[in-house]
């Protein structure tokens, strides 16, 4: 059996403010792992450029978002000094990885991607292929690193099992070279998703059976990390709920999607579970769960906005994160990536 020392990666891309979703979702368990961990978390610049010039907005706009998402991920509580932050059009190897991939990844199994499907709506002939592909870019950023642990939001499941299957057709096709090279029997491993926690999937403040997204015209349906603590707590007492109280106890939240949104956020919020929440607050109203949920998310949030801020005045500081993180991740990536050109038969020089 072969097997892999254990190493963390995860991305989100510069498209927009980060928001709530991605913060419940996917960063706290980022912010655990990178102290129990070997950690790489990236600004996925090369994913955010998959829609058309006129959705991502151009160089400018994607330059700025770049150094925005940083600042946020230190803001956020990631360290530079314990995880290894980078944006991921530095490290060239995740591009020619992905080629590799596109080579062994079947169409069949693109197609079945249901996050394209919805992306690119019904006028799919006018979708970048790069929109298309995207899943088996997301393979290479994982397997560059041999990563065996990628901590994601709900949203992100089908993919995973997709750089899962890429990794498992890649050691099966190459299963004699990869011995001969002396990897033992599987030079990738089979990465398992980090899905966890009490807010996997955030959705709508608007409406709770669509997940909370940067792209959502509404400003109101999601709370960003910059937001100020009027607009924080502004948006949650407007949040679409019905007309009953809180139940005691989960089931009760079966068929309420707002209901249920609200009290995962307050759970993730207060690193508590439901069951927690509802026996603090099951049985009164609405309103005033809502009232401390409001406190609690100002609480918690409105600091980022101020740090991301601070470390936005020093530009030079979060470029110098990028580019020390960019050096250990080349210097990781590269040996892989001649591994896997030995392993296929290109020659090397
Ligand atoms: N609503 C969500 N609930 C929980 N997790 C979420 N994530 C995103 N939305 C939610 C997780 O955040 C990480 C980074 O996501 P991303 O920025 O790479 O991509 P995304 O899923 O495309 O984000 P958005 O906000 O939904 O953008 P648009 O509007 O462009 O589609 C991932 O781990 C993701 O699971």
């Amino acid at each position: 059996m072969s097997t892999f020392s254990p190493r963390v990666l995860s991305g989100m891309q510069p498209t927009g403010n980060l928001h709530l979703g991605n913060y419940l979702g996917a960063m706290l368990n980022w912010i655990r792992m990178q102290e129990t961990h070997e950690t790489l978390y990236c600004v996925v610049d090369l994913h955010a450029i998959t829609q058309a010039v006129s959705v991502w907005g151009g160089p400018e706009v994607l330059r700025k978002a770049i150094l925005d998402v940083t600042a946020a991920y230190i803001a956020c509580g990631l360290d530079p000094r314990k995880s290894i932050i980078f944006n991921q059009s530095q490290v060239a190897e995740h591009a020619e990885l992905a080629w590799v991939f596109n080579c062994v990844a079947r169409l069949g199994w693109l197609d079945r991607m249901t996050q394209f499907k919805e992306k690119a709506g019904k006028d799919k002939e006018r979708a970048s292929v790069g929109l298309y592909d995207y899943p088996v870019l997301m393979a290479a950023d994982i397997l560059i690193y041999k990563a065996t642990h990628v901590p994601v939001g709900e949203d992100q499941k089908q993919h995973l099992e997709l750089t899962r299957d890429i990794a498992q057709k890649f050691n099966l096709d190459f299963a004699e070279s990869i011995a001969a090279q002396g990897h033992g029997e599987a030079f990738f491993p089979i990465t398992d998703p980090v899905i966890q926690g009490p807010a996997t999937r955030v959705m709508s403040l608007r409406d709770g059976t669509k997940k909370m997204s940067k792209s959502d015209p509404s400003d109101l349906s999601r709370i960003n990390l910059t937001d100020s603590a009027d607009d924080i707590a502004k948006k949650i007492r407007k949040a679409k709920t019905d007309a009953d109280g809180l139940p005691p106890e989960a089931a009760g939240l079966k068929g309420r999607p707002e209901a249920e949104n609200l009290v995962g956020i307050y759970a993730a919020l207060s690193g508590t579970s439901v069951d927690a929440v509802l026996a603090q607050f099951g049985g009164g109203q609405f309103s005033a769960f809502k009232n401390a949920l409001a406190d609690l998310a100002v609480l918690k949030l409105a600091p980022i906005a101020g740090e991301m801020n601070r470390l936005l005045a020093d530009p030079g500081y979060v470029q110098g994160v990028l580019k020390d993180g960019s050096e250990r991740a080349r210097a990781i990536a590269q040996p892989v990536m001649r591994d896997v050109r030995k392993i296929m038969g290109f020659v090397v020089s």
